[in-house]
């Protein structure tokens, strides 16, 4: 069998407004638009991929919040409706998702033999969490590729984030491992915002962009800090920093994602591409991509 791939990892951040602003029918809110530059952002994600081969899609929630072990969905088809509980007025999505469950169990075993805590996720009822929704539906709307979605093991609340990131690199290597022997082609996605401090009240439009800014200084300081190192292929900096980062920025890297993303794309020192910038309720939305098939020996 020929050996497996990732052709490229992505940061693709979920806020349940950039389903709501596009307004597709799976969504039962309707808006007027918003957030135009992040969903411009997915557009061209989208466009640099389109041309790229790949099997299916993995992507590690932080709404999916687990705290005893790392759990896999391991069904192979999952529809039901998924309502924000936050967000109720944004997104009520009907879903329909396909589940790659041989990766699924893959990674799964590879992360036992590591010595992590896993489960797999066999209950048919089971909801899927708006960030594993709005991901996938940003990044690939036709919903025509199967998927393995990873919870996130919420060890930075539990122990601390320098614990959590030990384990999420360890995951990593096994997802990496598992997707080389499997012989498939795969795209690795940490839907994950950076910055994540966030407005408290909501305005009577929530569209309406002459309300949303980042909520301060210092959290554009830290994104750009972030940003800065993706461009210019500096993972290791990234990860020497995620402990300070995800504390001062309240960052949702505290669920995982990003530290396993760069693991899986062995911590990359070519640079990543850029395809958008955004706030959504003053959190800071970058999306990245590191177009892995670009960089690798012939
Ligand atoms: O889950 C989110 C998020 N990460 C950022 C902003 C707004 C809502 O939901
Ligand atoms: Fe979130």
């Amino acid at each position: 069998m020929t050996q497996g791939e990732i052709v490229a990892g992505c940061l693709a951040p979920h806020p349940p407004h950039l389903v709501y602003a596009e307004n597709p029918p799976q969504n039962e809110p309707t808006a007027e638009g918003g957030w135009e530059q992040l969903r411009w952002g997915y557009e061209r994600l989208r466009e640099s991929l389109s041309e790229i081969d790949y099997d299916v899609i993995v992507i590690l929630s932080p709404h999916w919040q687990t705290y005893v072990g790392t759990h896999f969905l391991g069904l192979p088809h999952f529809k039901n409706l998924s309502v924000d509980p936050v967000f109720p007025n944004l997104f009520r999505y009907n879903y329909d998702l396909n589940i790659d469950i041989d990766l699924s169990k893959q990674i799964f075993d590879k992360a036992e033999q590591a010595g992590l805590t896993v489960k797999m996720m066999n209950n048919p009822d089971f909801r899927i969490d708006y960030g594993t929704i709005t991901t996938g539906h940003m990044f690939n709307p036709k919903w025509d590729k199967p998927m393995v979605v990873i919870s996130s093991n919420r060890s930075s609340a539990y122990y601390s984030v320098d614990v959590m990131q030990e384990m999420m690199m360890e995951l990593g290597k096994a997802t990496r491992e598992a997707i080389l022997e499997s012989g498939k082609k795969a795209v690795v996605l940490a839907s994950n915002s950076l910055s994540h401090r966030h407005f408290t009240t909501e305005s009577d439009v929530p569209e309406d962009m002459s309300k949303e800014h980042i909520t301060s200084h210092a959290m554009h300081l830290w994104d750009m800090r972030m940003i800065e190192y993706m461009r210019t292929g500096q993972s290791q900096r990234i990860i020497d920093e995620m402990p300070e980062f995800t504390e001062q920025a309240i960052a949702e890297s505290d669920g995982g994602g990003f530290s396993w993303l760069l693991s899986t794309l062995e911590l990359p020192t070519y640079p990543a591409i850029l395809h958008g910038y955004g706030t959504i309720i003053g959190t800071g939305n970058a999306i990245v991509e590191w177009p892995v098939h670009k960089y690798k020996e012939a």
